[in-house]
Formats: C-alpha cells, structure tokens, sequence
C-alpha cells in the first residue's frame, strides 16, 4: 500500500505531494514501483495534528483519486478519512478501501458505507486522538489490549454489516504508543495476525525509528525496510509504506525465503514487471 498524502504537514513528507498533479504523478510511480494499494489521504494525524475541515479536505482529496482512477493502473483506491462526507466522495470517484484510523468511532455511519458499496476496510487502532495521543500513553499488555480492541472494532463492524471478509486490521503504530510499545507489538505481531484477519502494517519513516537510527524521516528507509520484513514474517501482508520500491524489494526477499514465492515473480510485484 503507497502513501500520497496531498497534506501541508504530514510528518514525513507533508507539502510535496500538495498539488493534485503531482500527487497523481507520485501515486503513477508507487504504482510502477509495485504497489497494488493506494491510499490517498487530506489530513494528517501525526501527533499534535489539528482537524481539517471537511470542505478543504474533500478539496485535497477527490481530484486526486478521480485522477488517479483515471490512470486506469489496476491498483486499488483507498481513502484515508474518517469522515463519512469524504469517504462517500472518494467512493464516487473511484475508491473501493476505506482506511478509517478511528476504527468507524469517529462516525460509526461510515461502517454502513462500507457495508452498502461492498468496499473494503482498514480498521486501526489508536489510543485517544492525534492532539493528545503521544502524551504518556499506557497500556495494561499492549498487544492484549490492542488485540482486544481490534477484535471488538470488528465486531462492530460485522454487526454493522459489513462482511467479515472485507475487513483488515491496524495495530497503529505510532497512535498513543512509546517506542516500547511500538516494538513489543511488531515482535509479537502474530498474536494480531492470531484475529484471523489480513494484518496492515504502518511503521514507514515513524519516529520510533528515528530514535532507534538517529536520522530523520527521510532517512528512515532502511529501518523501514527492516520493520516490514519483521512483520511479513510473523504474518502481516499489508505494508503502508511511502516508499515502496525498497519495501517491495525487501519483501520479495522475504517471500521468497519464507513462503517460497519463486524469486522472480512474486505477486506483490507482478504490477512492477508490467509499467
Ligand atoms: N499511519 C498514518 C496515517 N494513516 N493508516 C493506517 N491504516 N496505518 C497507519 O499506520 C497509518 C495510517 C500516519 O502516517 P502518514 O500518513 O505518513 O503521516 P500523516 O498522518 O502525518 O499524514
């Protein structure tokens, strides 16, 4: 799954991707580069993030995946919302996923969307909200609880009416956790896995591996590489990721050792063989 945030201040790459034409072209090449998932996303969530309006979000958000529909690439569309007025737009225009960090808690009509388009979900967990969610977390088990959480948000989910089958789960990396968090859940991420759904895996450039390597957020590629080859192999299958050629690489790799996916054509790279 590739980023493109069209966002003044995501954490990692906020302001590059701004203009809608650039985003799509950004998107054109995660696509070439092997991503099957694009997720477009209007508003940050990095700590301290402040709300956007929904106007100036549907703004960012709905040329850019008309945009990238139209490229007629053959990777899904995902929005990266919790509001229901954006998701319901990006929907119009072309996205089939909904990336929901809030779970469906934010606005629980959104499940119902979902459930009435036939889409597929992402439901994350994370601790409070954006604002206030870094200031000292806590946890009794972190895994326990988020797995707790998770399998409850998915109940939710089906006894909304949404088909077990279209939902995938988010630890949340970085939502409302310390680095010791975010580590206790990626060495123990099977337990996740253990729900019985497909696991997404968010670790791309976070800060987490900043204070592990010591770069900035550009520069935490590498440490990204090595979180997803970690999680692939206690069972995650959805990466999102900001860069994914290199991931993509990594994960080949991994595949091919574990899984014995032939080395030359594994399927989360057939896109890159073909553009
Ligand atoms: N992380 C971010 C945003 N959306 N969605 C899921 N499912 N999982 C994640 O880990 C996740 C997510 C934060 O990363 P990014 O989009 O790069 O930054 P920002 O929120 O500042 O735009």
């Amino acid at each position: 799954m590739g980023v493109v945030n069209v966002t003044p201040d995501s954490f990692s790459d906020g302001g590059s991707f701004g203009d809608a034409a650039e985003a799509i072209a950004h998107a054109r090449r995660l696509i070439g580069e092997g991503a099957a998932i694009v997720d477009v996303g209007g508003e940050s969530t990095r700590p301290g993030a402040d709300p956007v309006p929904v106007q100036e979000e549907l703004r960012r958000v709905v040329g850019v995946v008309e945009g990238v529909a139209a490229l007629g690439l053959g990777a899904q569309l995902s929005v990266d919302t919790m509001k229901l007025a954006v998701a319901e737009a990006a929907v119009e225009a072309g996205a089939t996923y909904v990336n929901d960090v809030s779970a469906f808690r934010h606005e629980p009509a959104l499940a119902g969307l979902v459930a009435d388009r036939g889409l597929d979900c992402c439901l994350m967990h994370m601790l409070g909200e954006p604002r206030t969610m870094q200031s000292d977390p806590r946890y009794g088990d972190v895994v326990s609880d988020v797995k707790a959480f998770l399998e409850e948000r998915l109940a939710a989910a089906v006894a909304a009416g949404v088909p077990e089958e279209r939902v995938q789960l988010d630890p949340g990396i970085g939502f409302g956790k310390t680095v010791a968090h975010n580590l206790e859940l990626l060495r123990r991420l099977d337990e996740i896995v253990a729900i019985g759904r497909p696991v997404v895996l968010g670790t791309s450039r976070k800060s987490f591996l900043g204070r592990i390597t010591g770069r900035e957020a550009a520069g935490r590629v590498h440490g990204t590489v090595a979180t997803c080859v970690l999680g692939f192999e206690r069972g995650a299958r959805i990466f999102r990721v900001h860069d994914v050629a290199a991931v993509a690489d990594g994960l080949a790799v991994a595949a091919a050792t574990l899984l014995r996916v032939p080395a030359e054509a594994p399927p989360s790279l057939s896109n890159r063989a073909s553009r």
